[in-house]
């Protein structure tokens, strides 16, 4: 079944379906082109985390803003890669946050990369939380370019094929409450904190396999997928809020984790119940089967 034939029939309001169905999943099919036409150059200017841009991060970004600005559907948009959301039509339904292109500077070394999105009702996102999120997607250019989308009614994979459509491939995803798998990020964390030490060697003794890549959309995609395992990017001295960002990355993670059955957490609270109080907000992150978010939570408090 088709993307959007799939996004109508499960009743998603109409609008919400041509977002969902038609103008993200168009940007996804433009982003995996210009991947495959480029590598890793350099664009020769800084994000808004000093972070040097790749010219795919400029393209990506502005794939996803034209086609977004084009919709008519949108009020307001915002990017990991520009540093204040765009105003875009004050009568517009939606606003649009997005990564358009997470873990770009893997591309180099020819691993997979995605984008992510997260669909909020009405205006700014800001005082509002995770929870707020009507929709949520990731994409990921692999092997396969798949799109992983939910509504708030389940969350289902979708994969490209050569007509540019995206078709049901995996309906309703679900992750166990116990882990198997494991993606231990900011390792670095580990030479100062013992309570994460503690816990990734906990891991190791109980032979959960190392699934990790660098890249959050694969690394999270392998959990989905497999139907298991655990992703952490905790903070420390150098980032005590970690890496990742709440609003581009986390939130629409965290939406489709608990769609499937899964949970995630920033450690103390639900990543989806933190208050948004500013665009580029960072947070410390364990997402996954909700079992081990729940023995994580009960270990680091
Ligand atoms: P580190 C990629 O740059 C990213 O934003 C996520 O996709 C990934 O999980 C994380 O950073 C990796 O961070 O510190 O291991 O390079």
């Amino acid at each position: 079944m088709k993307l959007l034939e799939f996004l109508q029939k499960s009743g998603c309001e109409a609008n919400l379906a041509r977002l969902m169905g038609e103008i993200i999943p168009r940007t996804v099919v433009k982003i995996s082109d210009a991947i495959g036409k480029q590598g890793g150059e350099l664009a020769g200017s800084e994000n808004v985390y000093g972070e040097k841009q790749l010219a795919l991060d400029v393209q990506a970004n502005e794939i996803v803003v034209d086609e977004l600005k084009k919709s008519g559907l949108v009020e307001r948009l915002a990017s990991e890669e520009l540093e204040e959301a765009v105003a875009v039509k004050s009568s517009g339904q939606f606003t649009v946050v997005f990564d358009p292109l997470d873990g770009s500077s893997l591309v180099d070394v020819n691993f997979a990369v995605g984008s992510i999105f997260g669909v909020y009702p009405g205006g700014n996102p800001i005082g509002k939380t995770g929870d707020d999120q009507v929709a949520a997607a990731f994409a990921v250019y692999g092997p396969h370019t798949t799109l992983v989308i939910t509504t708030k009614k389940g969350t289902h994979e979708f994969r490209l094929a050569d007509n540019e459509e995206f078709y049901l491939t995996r309906e309703n995803l679900r992750v166990a409450e116990d882990s198997k798998h494991f993606a231990p990020g900011n390792l670095r964390a580990a030479a100062e904190r013992e309570d994460y030490l503690k816990l990734v060697n906990e891991w190791i003794k109980n032979g959960l396999t190392l699934r990790y890549s660098g890249g959050m959309v694969p690394d999270l995609n392998h959990i989905f997928l497999k139907g298991n395992g655990i992703f952490t990017y905790p903070g420390y001295s150098k980032a005590p809020d970690g890496k990742l960002r709440l609003l581009f990355e986390c939130n629409p993670m965290a939406l489709l984790m608990e769609q499937a059955g899964g949970a995630s957490s920033d450690g103390k609270t639900r990543i989806l119940a933190k208050k948004i109080t500013e665009l580029h907000q960072r947070t410390p992150i364990y997402i996954g089967s909700k079992k081990t978010v729940e023995q994580i939570e009960n270990y680091l408090s």
